[in-house]
């Protein structure tokens, strides 16, 4: 889906037009300082097209790394509304489910051998903090290269705090650079034009560090959606069919409480 783009400091993502769409608007707007600079398409030599991004990685050295994916609901309403009217069994998403619990299916799900998309989506938001706190780790990469992606189930606030913990072991000196920029990305959520009208499903923020420097980043918008013009949502409600709310501020004032904790701790 990556691979490293024709300039130097720039990566190449797969386009997705609505993605792209999102990152031409960011550019003109407030949170344009928190998100990858875009700098257009290009086509690869097997004629795929990409986005050309900003490499959030190039000024570190071994960098440690982690994506929080932010938002009570991970799957967009119209996946939903589709799964309702032409239910698709998906049998990927069933292996999947069982490999963490093999109770999670019901006895209709396990004589198929597959659940639906939202069914999978939700469950995963469930098992993980999504559901509770409105966010949940999808991964990290350490100095050292290693990385995993071993937090489907990491769903209590000591969970998270372990992990968080275990991110910023050796580099606790960082936690208050961090802590300042999740409040000023914070700030400027309340007075972004692209937050306002847009439902932002399935977006992470980057947390990236090495010892000297830090940053956090807002990424991936493949799924982020313009809402009806009619429309307006807080990103600060629970979601309930067709109100569109995606709980985008819950996540992010819990992980500023939990980074403030971990300060004190
Ligand atoms: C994945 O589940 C992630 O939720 C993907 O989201 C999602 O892609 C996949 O749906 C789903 O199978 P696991 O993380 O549990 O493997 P992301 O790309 O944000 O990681 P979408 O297409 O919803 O973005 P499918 O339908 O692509 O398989
Ligand atoms: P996907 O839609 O496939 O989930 P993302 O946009 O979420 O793709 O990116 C996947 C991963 O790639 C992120 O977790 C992050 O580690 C890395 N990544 C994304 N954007 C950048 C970037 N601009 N610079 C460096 N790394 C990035
Ligand atoms: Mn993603």
């Amino acid at each position: 889906n990556f691979k490293a783009g024709p300039e130097p400091g720039t990566v190449l993502k797969k386009l997705c037009p609505k993605e792209e769409e999102c990152f031409q608007v960011l550019m003109q707007d407030m949170l344009r300082p928190y998100v990858p600079v875009y700098k257009g398409q290009v086509t690869s030599e097997d004629g795929e097209l990409y986005l050309q991004l900003q490499d959030l990685l190039s000024d570190y050295v071994q960098p440690c790394v982690m994506d929080c994916k932010i938002g009570v609901r991970t799957y967009l309403e119209e996946e939903l509304s589709k799964a309702k009217e032409k239910p698709k069994l998906r049998k990927d998403m069933y292996d999947k489910m069982i490999q963490i619990d093999a109770q999670a299916p019901n006895a209709e799900e396990h004589a198929a051998k597959a659940v639906t998309k939202p069914r999978y989506m939700v469950w995963r938001e469930t098992i993980s903090s999504t559901a509770t706190l409105g966010f949940r780790i999808e991964g990290i990469k350490k100095s050292d290269g290693t990385s995993s992606k071993d937090f489907k189930t990491t769903k209590s606030r000591e969970q998270i705090k372990a992990a968080f913990s275990e991110f910023l072991s050796g580099f606790a000196h960082i936690l208050p650079r961090y802590i300042q920029r999740l409040r000023a990305i914070r700030a400027t959520l309340d007075v972004s034009e692209f937050f306002k009208t847009h439902e932002v499903i399935g977006s992470s923020l980057l947390f990236v560090h090495d010892n000297t420097h830090a940053s956090v980043w807002l990424i991936d918008f493949a799924k982020t959606v313009e809402l009806p013009a009619d429309l307006h949502i807080d990103h600060n409600s629970a979601w309930k069919v067709g109100n569109h709310e995606d709980g985008y501020l819950i996540g992010i004032n819990n992980l500023i409480d939990i980074f403030v904790e971990l300060q004190a701790a």
